[in-house]
């Protein structure tokens, strides 16, 4: 049978109608898009992995979705291919978001796409990123507390997981652990500005889409007020790196918040956010394209695998001196928001 690439379309969960790139394999479309490195998307069958201690004896299957006249999805969970949608989306995001932004081709920077699977389990409530696969692997959620968790901010934490993992490394407990937390939280929230979806909006929440009335907050997080999730960590102390990871990144999450856009009150997109300083400082934000410039050298370049706080400040500084200048307003800004998230 002959192989090639077709246009197509998805009505997603979240994003409205999206443009997906498919294969038409004889007559049949698969989703499965060669122009980013054959990413494609299966169905977990609710089946779950089985593995002991990071090794996996059986990993759940992901038949790859198909369709007779590559329109897919009908924007509702009663199609298994909706959340499909969603996820290919989210994939082509962030690989054009990397891609065009950043200049890195795919996660691993080699031009290799990954995969996701969807419908993984039963009510599972979460998302993750496997380097072993170098797969996505999503849930559908509980229903009540959380949905399918197929968002774009989502995806674009997750897979950032595996960028992090390629380049710096960060080890995924104490501050390092914030940091790599941190990290997928700030390019998660860069994707989803990236796409410019208007069922999307971009914002500085994480898994607004996905959270549930049950769940009693309206997002999973809140980069300009961290400690509005009830767990995560505003300001830094000695004992942050105690924290569960997704609170110790608080700080991080909390400094690139107002590197972007500053402290005090602000409504962006219908969302209005209130980002208090540690010290009463003020600072003025630099916008959210140079935060994600001045992170990523950061991370690629300076940050190791032991980074803590003190060794991000001094990677993000270098990183603004590189692309800006030592006296650069960019500089003075990355140095100013550190000190008033009490990183110094
Ligand atoms: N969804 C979680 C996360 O990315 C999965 C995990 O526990 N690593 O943080
Ligand atoms: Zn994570
Ligand atoms: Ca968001």
């Amino acid at each position: 049978d002959s192989i090639e690439t077709a246009t197509g379309d998805g009505q997603s969960l979240y994003g409205g109608k999206v443009p997906l790139e498919t294969t038409l394999s004889g007559s049949t479309y698969q989703l499965t898009d060669p122009t980013r490195g054959n990413t494609y998307t299966g169905d977990a069958a609710n089946k779950t992995d089985l593995c002991v201690l990071g090794i996996c004896l059986s990993r759940a299957p992901s038949t790859v979705f198909t369709d007779a006249d590559n329109h897919w999805g009908t924007g509702t969970t009663t199609d298994r291919a909706t959340a499909a949608v969603d996820a290919q989306y989210g994939t082509n995001t962030t690989w054009d978001y990397y891609k065009n932004v950043h200049g890195r081709s795919g996660i691993a920077g080699d031009g290799k796409g990954s995969y996701n699977r969807v419908h993984y389990g039963s009510n599972y409530n979460n998302a993750f990123w496997d380097d072993t696969c170098f797969c996505m692997t999503y849930g559908d959620g509980d229903g009540t507390t959380l949905g399918p968790l197929v968002a774009l901010d989502v995806a674009g934490h997750e897979m950032s997981h595996g960028v992090t993992s390629k380049t710096a490394g960060l080890t995924y407990s104490g501050e390092s652990g914030g940091l790599n937390e941190a990290t997928s939280d700030v390019f998660g929230t860069l994707v989803e500005w990236y796409a410019n979806n208007s069922s999307d909006p971009g914002d500085y929440l994480i898994g607004e889409k996905i959270v549930r009335s049950g769940f009693g907050r309206p997002a999973l997080r809140f980069m300009d007020k961290p400690s509005k999730d009830g767990n995560s960590a505003d300001c830094w102390t000695s004992s942050l790196g105690d924290l569960d990871v997704h609170y110790s990144s608080g700080v991080a999450n909390h400094f690139a918040y107002l590197l972007a856009e500053g402290s005090g009150a602000k409504t962006l997109n219908g969302v209005s956010y209130n980002s208090p300083t540690c010290d009463g400082s003020t600072v003025t934000g630099i916008g959210r394209d140079k935060v994600g410039k001045i992170w990523y050298r950061a991370l690629t370049v300076y940050m190791t695998s032991s980074t803590n706080y003190a060794g991000a400040r001094a990677a993000t500084l270098n990183a603004a001196k590189d692309l800006y200048g030592a006296g650069s307003p960019e500089y003075a800004a990355v140095a100013a928001a550190w000190s008033a998230v009490a990183v110094r």
